[in-house]
């Protein structure tokens, strides 16, 4: 019988990213992998010691040639609105927990932000190269986390998963939504509710799916409140179907990855496991889980793709 909680194995050398990695900053955590060239791109969220100082926090990024060893590019954040016009000369604030997803030879950036305090909304922005980083539009109404693009147009439109609303009144579910052209959405339908097991009583939220010949596969996080003590971050999985990507028609009904050692359960936050994405290899047939340790290191899980997929299909 196929185990969910044994598929992906933390690497050896976790934490791979650790707050004394970059000068000034307090935390790294909740990265956003990538393949961009022959490179493993992670955004980083991070946040510096001087939290006033906001041109010192935010997004920045890394990249490797192993996915284990990463360069920093720590001297400027990568997300930088500070002097673009309107609506975003209003944005202020450190920006973490983006989501990205390569669309044909670009890359998409949603990326929580908010107004005076009014959000977090999603914010899309665009890369070619991992250098400059170019804002679009502002795609989301209040409040809206985890938005995350399907990498290809479904049946003619574009597709992305988010997670509207998460507060007492109303459960933290994922949607879908869909787009001829990226900036207009609608047809949202909500396709997946919190609760349905037990690492995640409380809320979920998506991160971007990964095409596979059973379904779009989407690592998620799932937090649950243990005996009514402080939230415990999860991470699970989805499976979304191909051609009509509103139908969950799997998921992983155990955990893929609980806060177990010492850096996922001792932090800044205490007890997280946070993922804002995964690389899939299919021809390695590899899933790797890029995440943040307790808000404040960077780790990595990997496991085998097709077993995760096994996993969702089984457990439904
Ligand atoms: C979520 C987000 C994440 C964070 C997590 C645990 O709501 O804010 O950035 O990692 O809480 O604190």
């Amino acid at each position: 019988m196929l185990d969910a909680t044994k598929i992906m194995k933390r690497h050896p050398k976790n934490p791979l990213i650790t707050p004394d990695c970059i000068p000034g900053t307090y935390a790294v955590f909740n990265p956003s992998p990538v393949m961009y060239q022959d490179k493993t791109i992670l955004a980083l969220s991070i946040y510096p010691h001087d939290m006033r100082k906001f041109e010192a926090g935010g997004i920045y990024i890394a990249a490797s040639d192993d996915g284990i060893h990463f360069d920093i590019r720590h001297e400027k954040p990568f997300i930088d609105i500070s002097s673009c016009e309107y609506p975003f000369s209003l944005i202020k604030g450190i920006f973490i927990d983006c989501r990205i997803t390569k669309i044909e030879d670009t890359y998409y950036i949603l990326t929580p932000m908010s107004i005076d305090g009014e959000g977090p909304f999603a914010v899309m922005g665009s890369t070619k190269d991992f250098e400059t980083y170019t804002p679009i539009e502002i795609v989301s109404l209040p409040s809206n986390r985890g938005s995350s693009l399907f990498p290809e147009k479904i049946n003619g439109q574009y597709y992305r998963l988010e997670r509207p609303t998460a507060d007492s009144n109303h459960p933290g579910s994922i949607w879908i939504s869909s787009s001829p052209d990226l900036i207009h959405w609608g047809c949202y339908r909500p396709i997946l509710q919190p609760g349905y097991s037990i690492w995640n009583i409380i809320k979920i939220g998506p991160t971007p799916p990964i095409k596979t010949k059973d379904g779009w596969l989407v690592v998620i996080h799932g937090v649950t409140s243990w005996m009514h003590s402080d939230y415990h971050y999860h991470i699970g999985a989805v499976l979304l179907d191909l051609e009509n990507p509103n139908k969950v028609i799997g998921r992983t009904r155990s955990y893929l990855l609980a806060p177990e050692t010492d850096y996922e359960i001792n932090g800044i936050v205490d007890n997280v496991c946070f993922p804002c994405g995964a690389i899939g290899d299919l021809e390695k047939d590899e899933l790797r889980i890029y995440y943040g340790g307790a808000d404040k290191c960077i780790c990595l899980a990997a496991g085998a793709l097709s077993e995760v997929v096994e996993a969702c299909k089984r457990e439904l």
